[in-house]
């Protein structure tokens, strides 16, 4: 067994790290920037170390220091989280090289997969069905042009280093093909360092399905079933669930033995996720894999019932996986909403700032990740997830509605969060029905204009005004006795009330299309 376990991230993730270590009694060490010495994840830990200045670049991504603090503490193994380092395969490189144990895939996976390209040859001859498109790389404006031909348009130019929502373009016709290789090219090299292209057929609205895969090191590999990913806003996902609502029992079954070859193909040690599309005849494709434990592996926990990062730490150790495929079930629905501090009515942009309020919600089947606690100050350095919220139920419909019931009990006040936007997503006609693809917030929410998505701003005023026009009133005649007729400080999101429309989330609601 591992002594000590060095977490290399900070967070719910960090926290959640730090908890199935502490159930297998090893110690942990945290690290941490300038920014989060008072953060949760810190207090957590057995150990904590400073890593350097707020910016990750100098802290969280700071290789030699994180491997300096690990020597130093005498942790015998780090745990990347996700984002950072975990797909880093220099960064497994060194921990192989100082003698300390990665827990992840070998850094010939990580670069594996990381090479998109590569990553679907690979899969190719394992018998993944891969998206139609380029065989390597594409060296030339003309080469995309000839490519395009066979595949047909439109087409997607993507980054090899790609990967996210980064370095990717929709090609329609060929007189964008010019444009769009620039454009992808030249973000390609400036995000990843690395300009290589490919091309793969576009596929119409799609579903994101990704597999759970566990391996150990002799060769016994398992499922964990699927997970739906498509509720997402400009590439970052906003709500899981699984089972994948769109996805029948014969395709589950078929997507489940594919992942498996998937990953034998590629040696896999460790928790890995391999990302599908699903079209809308049901066919689905591989993608890429994240060599990685992923933000949204709670509801397959929830459903399958194995600790992912248990699991990781037992196969980091050369332990045996001890399910066989056939005794993994799901067992009723599980889905997750991530909590971000920001601001949906101003672009989603992050609202970091001080929680001066943060009440969570419980009860039957309710799990809070969460990464802050009252008090504490959310940075604007680092992804603006705060905390995810998982529930389970016994199908679905139950799922969604104890999902509306928690989010409701769900209290943050001093900063800006998305609550009220998963509220409205979880009413929406289309979700309630499972009826939808990555296209969804895009199509749902986007092509409302400002006027049809905030017309409780017109309420909100005249609330204000109305609310004024009450307190003068009960001053004049001392009913505002201290205290007595102050608000609750702890008032339920969206509980019916005089101000209801300023407190739901505003949108089409159940207007049918
Ligand atoms: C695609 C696609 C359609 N056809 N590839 C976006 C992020 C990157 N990881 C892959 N992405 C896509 N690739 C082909 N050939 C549509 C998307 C896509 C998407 C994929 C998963 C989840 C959300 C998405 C939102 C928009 C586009």
């Amino acid at each position: 067994m591992f002594k000590r376990i060095l977490v290399a991230n900070r967070g719910e993730i960090a926290v959640r790290i730090t908890r199935a270590c502490r159930e297998l009694d090893i110690e942990t060490v945290a690290v941490y920037s300038e920014a989060d010495r008072e953060s949760l994840h810190v207090k957590y830990a057995d150990y904590a170390y400073p890593i350097g200045p707020a910016p990750s670049a100098q802290s969280y991504l700071a290789i030699d220091r994180i491997i300096e603090v690990a020597k130093k503490s005498g942790a015998d193994a780090i745990h990347p989280g996700y984002g950072f380092l975990a797909e880093n395969s220099k960064f497994a490189q060194r921990c192989q090289e100082d003698g300390i144990v990665f827990i992840g895939p070998s850094p010939q996976v990580i670069d594996q997969m990381g090479d998109k390209v590569k990553a679907r040859q690979i899969m190719k001859s394992a018998g993944v069905p891969v998206v139609p498109g380029s065989e390597g790389v594409l060296g030339s404006e003309l080469e995309v042009l000839k490519v395009a031909e066979l595949v047909g348009y439109p087409f997607m130019l993507k980054a090899v280093a790609g990967g996210g929502g980064k370095g990717l373009r929709l090609v329609r016709s060929s007189r964008e093909v010019s444009s769009a290789y620039r454009a992808v090219r030249s973000e390609a090299a400036s995000s990843f360092g690395d300009p290589r292209l490919y091309v793969e057929k576009y596929i119409e609205k799609p579903r994101h399905v990704e597999i759970q895969i566990l391996a150990d090191k002799y060769g016994r590999v398992i499922h964990l079933y699927d997970r739906e990913c498509s509720i997402q806003r400009r590439h970052q996902k906003i709500i899981e669930e699984s089972p994948a609502p769109g996805m029948d029992d014969r395709t589950r079954r078929r997507i489940g033995r594919i992942a498996i070859q998937g990953a034998r193909a590629v040696g896999y040690v460790g928790a890995g996720t391999l990302e599908f599309l699903l079209d809308q005849e049901k066919n689905f494709y591989f993608l890429e894999m994240n060599t990685r434990l992923q933000v949204e592996h709670a509801i397959t926990e929830r459903v399958v019932g194995i600790d992912l990062v248990k699991a990781q730490i037992e196969v980091a150790l050369g332990g045996y996986l001890p399910w066989r495929q056939r005794h993994i079930t799901q067992t009723g629905h599980a889905i997750e909403c991530r909590i971000y501090a920001e601001d949906a009515e101003h672009d989603f942009m992050p609202y970091p700032g001080k929680i001066e309020g943060l009440r969570l919600p419980e009860g039957l089947g309710v799990r809070n990740d969460c990464g802050v606690y009252e008090g504490a100050e959310v940075p604007i350095y680092y992804d603006p997830m705060i905390a995810k919220l998982i529930v389970w139920g016994e199908n679905r419909v139950e799922a969604i509605l104890r999902m509306r019931r928690a989010l409701r009990e769900y209290q943050v006040r001093g900063i800006k969060t998305n609550i009220s936007f998963h509220q409205w997503i979880l009413r929406h006609p289309r979700f309630m029905a499972g009826n939808f693809s990555t296209g969804f917030i895009d199509e749902e929410y986007h092509s409302m204009s400002k006027a049809e998505l905030y017309p409780h701003k017109e309420i909100a005023l005249a609330s204000a005004a109305i609310a004024a026009i009450h307190r003068e009133h009960e001053h004049t005649l001392g009913l505002l006795a201290k205290g007595a007729a102050e608000p609750s400080k702890w008032r339920e999101q969206g509980k019916r009330s005089s101000l209801r429309a300023v407190q739901t989330f505003p949108g089409r609601g159940w207007r049918r299309s």
